[in-house]
Formats: structure tokens, sequence, C-alpha cells
């Protein structure tokens, strides 16, 4: 008979689970003890940096990611995170320790008194094994659940007394081979009427949201905007990028409001969204949800997002054959391609001098950044702008929270890198966003992980000037933020860090980083500007 341990890394190690992310205490370390050699444990100062790191592997390595948390506060401290998994669809399979079985009724220190339901709803499932014995298979069943589509995160909660306990072997033999599948294709008649669609719109166009990159789609969508001749935005609050930058048709990321959506959109009859909600809008301005004459069609490989649209017609089917399907099923059109948009380089007046405009910042990145950069970004009244001046072309370059819970970009750019080593890893981080996931700069430096930290230090909230702007708000308290020193703060966590005054400093510095096999933090001083997501 094996323990409930040694079943369990097994069936981890059989789905290619061996990196964990965790932060542990004392209910976590009788799993912990005595790791497989193949296993390789990352820590996170922080439950909320742990999980950050975790969601950013999973959505680099388009797999699922492990997450080992301390009982109750450790969870808590990882929830403000789980929003960002819970809509980038990140399939996490977080477990966290409990007290011994027998006393957690007695509410014993480090006890969680109802542990599925402090993650609850921002997990797919949670649980906790009423025996010991159905530990493993709860694991299991926490795998499959979370790489289901449409993928998410999970929760476990297990005693520590119940990793020794022996199971029987019959209990336990078929689980770490076991395999869940989805399918879930268009039919051939809804191809045929979706193609008709598309082929008699007038003016159709694309918005593209994050599950066409997560799905390694953006191929199939450059292919479906040359066949249609269509123009391609990407869905507001971006958190990926799944259509090149470059790329004519690419007109940018739509503005995060109702009105607002349907203004860009106006003159268009069909507007095709694939792989986003319809639509994750932020600042409230109620009005039509589409222009004049125009109607809407979704594809999605989430039935949520299909059922909770307030408007147009949802297909919920996995989006990568969809996709690809519609490009095979249209009729080239003969309209002529999109112009492509005007504004790709900053203005003479983004002067590149201290404190620099955000806008002269990014154009320094991408005259230094090699091609298969990616971008974790968290600066968040630059979402706009920084679209104009990023040339990203490949699948997989671009990360953003995608429930705008701050604390995700500085930690989830060390789970990319982890997940992507051979790619170098470039953080845009803005000084607020910056310090709620400060401790990743720890794990960066302990782990060798060679990320580029670009710090948009601009002293202020600014996003949350542009909102008080926005809601005729003119005195909140809390919105600046002086007097840190970024530099200091990474040499303090073993991070080699420099400041910058002037753009051939900041390309010196961002060159000698990118060719660097250890982490740099560069801060900028930079300018508020006034922008809403
Ligand atoms: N706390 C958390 C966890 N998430 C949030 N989204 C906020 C607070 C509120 N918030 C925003 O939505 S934007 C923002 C805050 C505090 C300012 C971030 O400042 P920054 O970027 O320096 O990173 P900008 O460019 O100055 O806005």
């Amino acid at each position: 008979m094996a323990t409930i341990r040694e079943v369990t890394y097994e069936i981890l190690r059989q789905h290619g689970l061996t990196t964990f992310f965790g932060n542990p205490g004392s209910n976590e370390l009788t799993f912990l003890d005595e790791m497989p050699a193949d296993f390789r444990y990352i820590l996170g100062l922080h439950e909320g940096a742990v999980l950050a790191m975790a969601d950013g592997f999973a959505q680099a390595s388009g797999g699922p990611a492990f997450a080992n948390l301390h009982s109750a506060a450790g969870t808590g401290h990882a929830v403000g995170a789980l929003t960002n998994s819970w809509y980038s669809h990140s399939p996490l399979v977080i477990t966290a320790g409990q007290q011994v079985r027998s006393q957690v009724g007695t509410e014993a220190t480090l006890s969680n008194v109802d542990a599925p339901s402090l993650p609850q709803p921002l997990v797919k499932w949670s649980g906790e094994p009423l025996a010991a014995s159905d530990a493993p298979r709860m694991i299991s069943q926490a795998i499959h659940t979370a790489t289901t589509t449409p993928a998410g995160p999970v929760y476990v909660s297990i005693p520590l007394d119940d990793w020794r306990q022996e199971v029987d072997d019959g209990l336990v033999a078929e689980l770490p081979a076991r395999r869940v599948e989805t399918a879930g294709a268009l039919s051939p008649a809804q191809i045929e009427e979706l193609a008709a669609v598309l082929d008699q719109a007038q003016h159709p166009v694309l918005v593209l949201g994050p599950d066409v990159d997560a799905t390694a789609s953006n191929d199939q969508a450059v292919a479906l905007a040359e066949k249609l001749r269509a123009p391609a935005w990407i869905a507001p609050s971006a958190s990926r990028c799944p259509f090149p930058t470059r790329h004519p048709a690419f007109r940018g990321v739509l503005p995060a409001s109702i009105t607002g959506i349907s203004a860009q959109l106006a003159g268009h009859d069909v507007i095709l969204v694939v792989g986003a909600p319809v639509f994750r809008y932020h600042q409230f301005d109620p009005g039509p949800y589409l222009p004049d004459d125009a109607s809407l069609v979704h594809l999605t490989s989430d039935p949520a997002e299909a059922a909770r649209a307030p408007m147009g017609r949802s297909v919920v089917v996995d989006v990568q054959q969809a996709l690809a399907a519609l490009v095979d099923a249209i009729t080239q059109a003969e309209r002529p391609m999109p112009e492509p948009r005007s504004s790709l380089s900053p203005p003479a007046d983004h002067d590149a001098t201290t404190p620099f405009a955000p806008e002269a910042v990014f154009s320094a990145v991408a005259a230094t950044a090699p091609a298969d950069a990616i971008y974790v970004k968290e600066a968040t009244s630059t979402t706009g702008v920084v679209w104009d001046h990023l040339d990203i072309s490949r699948p997989g370059s671009y990360y953003f929270p995608a429930a705008g819970g701050l604390g995700f970009g500085l930690a989830a750019a060390v789970g990319v890198q982890l997940a992507q080593p051979e790619r170098p890893v470039i953080a845009l981080i803005g000084d607020g966003s910056a310090n709620y996931g400060i401790t990743a700069l720890w794990t960066a430096a302990q782990y060798h992980l060679p990320v580029t930290f670009v710090i948009l230090n601009n002293g202020t909230y600014a996003a949350l000037r542009s909102f008080s702007n926005y809601m005729h708000v003119t005195d909140a308290p809390g919105i600046d933020i002086p007097g840190i020193d970024f530099v200091r703060i990474a040499e303090g966590y073993g991070v080699s860090a420099r400041a910058v005054k002037t753009s051939d400093e900041l390309q010196d510095a961002l060159r000698r980083s990118l060719g660097s096999d250890e982490p740099h933090l560069i801060e900028v001083p930079t300018r508020p500007i006034e922008a809403l997501p």
C-alpha cells in the first residue's frame, strides 16, 4: 500500500505538475516533506504573489499550474489574485493545508473552519475530502476540473494528517493515468449559417479577446481578417494580445464603456466577437449596446460568458476550431483591405527626458526589445496608449491582470519567465501596481530569473485621477504615492537596479538587462497622463 502523499505526487507527475508555487506553514509541511527530486518548489513570500506567479506560469505554458497555500490566512491573501485567474480562465490547481482532521472542530490554531467556501465564488470548484482515502481522487478531480474547458482555478484543502496514511491500492490505481477531454465544434449547419452571415456583411468587424491568444489561434484570426478584409479590434480590458499590433487591420483596444464601443464600431453591420466576454466594461456609460443596424455574433468557450452577455447571438464552442472552420468556409471578400492606422509612433513632443511621457518609455522599450519579447503590463493609466508602441506578433506575448486586480504583473512576470525560459520577459509596471506584488522581486533574485522590471514611477495612482475627473470627484484622498525609492527596495530584495533620466540611459539599461541572465529593475520617472482604460 502506498501513502496518500506518494499517490498524490504520482498523479501530479503524470499531469506534468512538477513545479509548485507556494508559501508554507505547519499545515503544509507533511505534504512537502521529502519532495521527489523531479519536483521543484518556487517560494513566494506572500500568497498573493504566489498565486500571480502560478497564474503567469499557467498562461505562459498553456497548461495547468500547481499552487500550495497556507490554510485560511494564506488562502485569504491569495483571493485578490484569484479575481484575475478566474477571468483569465487560468487552470490553477490550488491546494492548501488544513489542521489535523480531529482538531478542526475545536478550531485549533490555523484551522480553516469552512475551507471550501473561502475561495468561492472565484473558483470553478472547491472541496475538502471527507476521508483521507479520498484525497488522491479529489486531487485528480481538481486537475480535471481546472483544465476542462472553460479552464479555471480550483481549490482543495487537505488535513495535514492525511498525507502519511496508507490507501488501498484498488482505490487509487486508475487515477494517475485518467484523461478527461472536451470536444466542441461547430456543426456543418452552424458553419454554413455563420459563414453566410459573414459573407453577406457589407462592413464586418472582428473583436478578439484573450482566449484567441490563450488557444494560440492568432494566425487563424489574421487569416479571418484578411479573408473578410475586416478591421480587427481587441476586446476591452485586454488581458492578452490576440492579433499582431503591426498588421494593417489592427485597430487597437476598444474602450471599456457601452457608448464608447458603440461609437467605435458605428458603421459596421456585423460584429464578430471571438474569445472574449461581450463585453468587459469598466466605466458606466449607458446607451445602446450596439451601433444602429448592427448585429453581433459571439464565439466563446465559456457558457457563462455566453449566458450573461446583454446582446447578440452566442455560440459556445472551441474557439480555435471555430475560427479555422470559418476561415475555410467564407468566401474571399472583394473590398479593399482596411487602411493601416496612422499613429504608430510617438509624436515629437513626447520628450524622452525626465519625467518621461509613458509613450516615450514604451517606444524606447520597443526600440530595444527583441522580436520574441514577452510583455507583462500593469500600469493602469497607459492601458490604451501602449498598443501604439509595442510590436507584438507572436502568441503569448502580452499579459495584463484579467480582472484589473493589481498585484498580478510583477509576480506573474516571474511565473511567465519560469514557463518561457528562452524568451526575454519585460515587466512594465506602474509604481502603484508594483507595491501589491513587490515581494516577487525576491523570488526573481533567488531563482535567477532574468526578468527586466521597468517601473513607471509617476508618484500617483494616475488612473484614479482620470476616474475622479470622469466621476466629477474633486477631492478624494489617497490618490498620490510620493517618496518610494524602487532602486533601494529592489536592492533590498537582491535585484540589481538603476534609475534612469534620459532615453539613452533607459535604452542602455534595457540592453544591459536584456543581455543578462539575472533580473534587473529600471526605475523611470514618468508624467501622469489623463486616460480612462
Ligand atoms: N487595489 C487592487 C488590488 N486593485 C485595484 N485595481 C485597485 C486597488 C484600484 N486601482 C486601480 O484600479 S488603478 C490604480 C489603483 C490603485 C492605480 C495604479 O497605479 P499605477 O498606474 O502607478 O500602477 P497608473 O498608470 O499611475 O494609473
